[in-house]
């Protein structure tokens, strides 16, 4: 364990995580040449959908030996909407480091992976890179960091010259400057620089240790071996970000940055420990070599040349081929197939996964994305992940008929690579509903379906479930006599018909007295409204939040019939609707919206005009979070209109809250619409 790193890498699109990881790989002889990104030739995106976008939509794994050390890399895609694949690769490692464009504003996406992870339990670091591209400030870089997050990150490789001058790095910790990993002079005119870096450094470290601040207040200075150890500490306690510099595609800092994820990184030995949950409580346990397994699928998906996939982080004990296991999400027990290291698209086979590291298991029975493995006798359980909650919403169908009974298993495989991708059957609208993050991972999906499954699929805003009730009453009566030939049909019945309070739903009296009604007929009556309570009578949405008496009415001796009476119930009701004021309810959300400041304005008059109610606004850090109440079919379009008023800055999280009267002309409309569609 002490001779892995796990590295996460995540952060802005296009800053270079991916064009980082090839120059890894070449670095360190893993790779005999390196892979570009614009010419779609990288071992990291090789999925058709990547090199079509020249950009990763899915995680990428990468392994290379370097100083006798094994460094993991997971390299995940920058867009918000593969949230799924970036919390998937901080499960994987001990430090995330979050990669900057250090020749651009601080960037939306960049933002975006900090906030999704922030509260992930492993060590986090910056990366700045592109610093040989035009424009670039090393410098500038940093302190937009600083203004943006709660990060306050410390150089420790910071650059030499910059844009095309870009030539090497000095280690700060070291006080030497090297151009891959050779050592080389300080250049003059940089030694005032270095001093001052080297005094944030040294104060950064001395604090993050009561013993080091003691001898660094009584000394003035630290000596460099307290200074790496210390750096190391603080860095593994989560006391100091460190900052590093880059340029992937010109090979500038590569080698240093991975000398310094060997020196001063945390390995999974330093980790030592994590929280588990065992009998639904919390738990820690010790990491160790030898100990019980203890593992877990950070991603699965489907691959069509080799089958289900699980990428699995071993944190104890090992991981034999052939071996039972027990997947305790599941239940259920599995066993070890064949295993490998993956090294993007290629792999390597082994038999052996140990403590710390991580690989791919082919063709898992049960253990799928999120599930844990342990020994057969176990039944600990990794935390919990928490998942953004979805705030774009698509419905979904087959185009051609025939594809409607695959569609769901291929979905049912789709979904199980994407942790933030739900899919609902709304009863009430017959409708099967995603919900996710954005427009790009429905879009993902809807290319895979075609890709992988060959299915063709239909998106459309999803319809919203509204209701029907009423805002009056009524009394009624209804008769259903028919004489054609033989039997005839007879059923009267008398309804008083009210409203009930919001979320009551459907009562029914029988108050019916005397025998006017026999009660063997009442049931049918009850079944008769049940019915039409279920399909609505304006506008085609369930009706709910109203009583129905029935007090009096009529029978037949012979024409009398169930089915007779159930008519008479259905006329009643629908003449009772047209009596006591029919209105239309809609669900209404809560949403949270966090947005800087300058959008503020702009904000809220989009709020008012998707008829959004303000409940109250506070500031949080540095953003402003408002508080309002929605309407679910204002929300549905929300997100999308959110992000052009806000550069993509602003966001939201909601829940439903109830369900509230429609307005009169958008009832109008709806029904209008309703009456289109039959
Ligand atoms: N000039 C320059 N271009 C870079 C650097 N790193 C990446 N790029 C380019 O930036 C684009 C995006 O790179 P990529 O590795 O896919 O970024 P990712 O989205 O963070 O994985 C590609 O065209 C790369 O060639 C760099 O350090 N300097
Ligand atoms: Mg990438």
């Amino acid at each position: 364990m002490e001779n892995i790193r796990n590295i996460a890498l995540v952060g802005a699109i296009g800053a270079g995580k991916t064009s980082l990881v090839e120059q890894m790989l070449f670095n360190s002889k893993t790779t005999n040449r390196i892979g570009k990104i614009d010419d779609g030739t990288t071992v990291m995106d090789f999925n058709p959908e990547e090199i079509e976008r020249k950009s990763s939509v899915s995680l990428g794994i990468a392994n290379l030996m370097w100083k006798k050390n094994k460094i993991n890399i997971v390299d995940a895609p920058g867009l918000v909407d593969f949230s799924s694949e970036q919390i998937s690769a901080s499960i994987a490692a001990e430090t995330i480091l979050f990669v900057a464009n250090g020749a651009s504003e601080f960037d939306v996406s960049l933002e975006k992976s900090i906030e999704l992870l922030v509260d992930r339990p492993v060590v986090k670091g910056f990366i700045i890179n592109r610093l040989d591209n035009e424009g670039a400030d090393f410098n500038k870089a940093i302190e937009r960091i600083r203004e943006n997050t709660d990060f306050n990150p410390t150089p420790i490789l910071i650059p030499i010259g910059s844009e095309h001058k870009f030539s090497g790095v000095i280690d700060i910790a070291k006080g030497k400057a090297f151009k891959n990993g050779q050592e080389i002079e300080i250049p003059a005119n940089m030694t005032d620089q270095v001093e001052e870096r080297k005094m944030e450094l040294m104060e950064a470290v001395a604090e993050s240790n009561d013993d080091l601040l003691e001898k660094y207040f009584e000394v003035g200075e630290l000596t460099k071996e307290e200074m790496t150890i210390g750096l190391k500490s603080a860095i593994s306690q989560g006391k100091l970000t460190p900052a590093f510099a880059t340029s992937a595609t010109h090979d500038i800092g590569v080698t240093d940055l991975m000398d310094a994820i060997v020196e001063y990184l945390p390995s999974p030995a330093d980790r030592n420990e994590i929280q588990v949950i065992q009998n639904n409580e919390e738990k820690i346990i010790q990491l160790s070599d030898t100990g019980d397994l203890f593992a877990y699928v950070f991603k699965s998906f489907s691959d069509p040349n080799v089958g289900d996939i699980s990428y699995v982080r071993v944190f104890s004990g090992k991981m034999t081929s052939g071996s039972d296991v027990y997947i305790p999400e599941k239940d259920s027990k599995d066993r070890i197939g064949s295993m490998y290291y993956v090294n993007g698209k290629n792999r390597v086979d082994t038999d052996e996964l140990k403590a710390g590291d991580i690989g791919g298991l082919v063709k898992m029975k049960v253990a799928r994305g999120f599930d844990s493995i342990v020994n057969t006798n176990s039944k600990l359980k990794f935390r919990e992940i928490k998942l953004p909650t979805p705030v774009y919403w698509q419905s979904i169908k087959a185009a051609n008929q025939h594809d409607e009974d695959k569609i769901g298993a291929a979905m049912a495989k789709l979904l199980d690579e994407d942790h933030t991708l739900n899919l609902d059957m709304n009863q009430e609208t017959a409708e099967n509903v995603i919900s996710c993050i954005g427009e790009q991972q429905v879009s993902l999906l809807q290319k895979r379906l075609k890709s992988r499954y060959k299915i063709e699929a239909n998106l459309k805003t999803p319809s919203v479930p509204y209701k029907e009730t009423i805002s009056g009453t009524a009394d009624v009566h209804y008769k259903h006599k028919k004489q054609s030939g033989g039997k005839g049909q007879f059923g009267e019945v008398y309804f008083r018909v009210k409203p009930l309070a919001r979320g009551a739903g459907f009562e029914f009296v029988n108050s019916v007295v005397g025998g006017r009604i026999p009660t063997k007929f009442i049931p049918a009556i009850e079944k008769g409204l049940v019915e039409v309570i279920g399909k609505g009578i304006i506008s085609g949405n369930q009706i709910v939040d109203l009583c129905v008496d029935v007090y009096d009415g009529g029978y037949h001796d012979v024409d009398s019939s169930e089915m007779a009476f159930k008519i008479a119930s259905w006329n009643a009701l629908k003449k009772a609707f047209e009596i006591a004021k029919p209105i239309l309810l809609e669900p209404v959300h809560n949403v949270q919206i966090i947005i800087p400041d300058e959008y503020m304005g702009d904000v809220m008059g989009d709020i008012s005009t998707r008829r959004g109610k303000i409940q109250g606004m506070e500031k949080k850090g540095k953003k402003q979070v408002l508080n309002a109440e929605m309407p679910l079919s204002e929300l549905m379009g929300y997100y999308p209109a959110l992000k052009s008023l806000t550069q993509g800055r602003g966001k939201f999280i909601q829940e439903f809250s109830h369900y509230e009267k429609v307005p009169g002309d958008i009832t109008a409309k709806v029904i209008a619409a309703a009456n289109k569609e039959d």
